[in-house]
């Protein structure tokens, strides 16, 4: 069967909890869409996480990689458009905080995700979930870890589907903080399976 690595992270800065923790957990072992689901759960670490993903991909062979991140604030369900050669942004969980340096000094200065972001979005659409494509993922951690899997696929020449999904707030996260737009743990699950089923 083929092989699908979903990657989620740990929580970070002000954020107790990361739901996309809990989605790559809860999806770890299942079937979707012909794909066998590795669920992972990466780091906030500028030095290590970019390497982790890379280690993730040599043991696993995956034939596709979607990696969740949390973006408090945002409501609704993102694809990424582009990820860039640049990290920046505020402290990761060991308090480095980086200052506009390149990812990779031989790499390009960016790369598109080659998911299926437009029936991505038109799928939770047809289902009533609230999505858009977003045109920046930032500089922090996982725009490094979304340019990380592409620049790996590119530089080998392997024709594999990469890219990144940020997500909106649990209830759970909203719960201590009024101002961050939340979406029910189940339907934030729901809407990744759908996205799967889009590859
Ligand atoms: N979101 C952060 C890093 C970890 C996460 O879940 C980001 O948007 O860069």
């Amino acid at each position: 069967m083929k092989k699908l690595l979903l990657t989620g992270f740990e929580p970070f800065l002000q954020f107790p909890i990361n739901p996309t923790n809990d989605i790559a957990k809860e999806l770890n072992g299942q079937e979707i869409n012909g794909y066998e689901i590795i669920g992972e759960v990466l780091t906030v670490d500028f030095k290590k996480t970019g390497k982790q993903l890379i280690e993730l991909i040599e043991k696993h062979d995956p034939d596709a990689v979607i990696s969740l991140g949390l973006a408090g604030g945002r409501d609704r369900v993102t694809p990424e458009r582009i990820a860039i050669n640049c990290n920046e942004g505020p402290e990761d969980n060991t308090g480095y905080k980086p200052n506009g340096e390149k990812i990779t000094e031989d790499g390009p200065d960016g790369y598109f995700s080659t998911l299926p972001i437009h029936d991505i979005v038109d799928k939770l659409k047809e289902a009533e979930l609230p999505a858009n494509i977003s045109n920046t993922a930032g500089a922090y951690l996982c725009n490094n870890v979304m340019y990380h899997g592409l620049h790996y696929f590119k530089q080998r020449n392997m024709d594999r589907p990469s890219g990144f999904i940020h997500i909106p707030a649990s209830h759970k996260l909203a719960l201590e903080n009024r101002k961050l737009p939340s979406w029910s743990q189940a339907d934030l699950t729901r809407a990744i399976k759908l996205a799967i089923e889009c590859l």
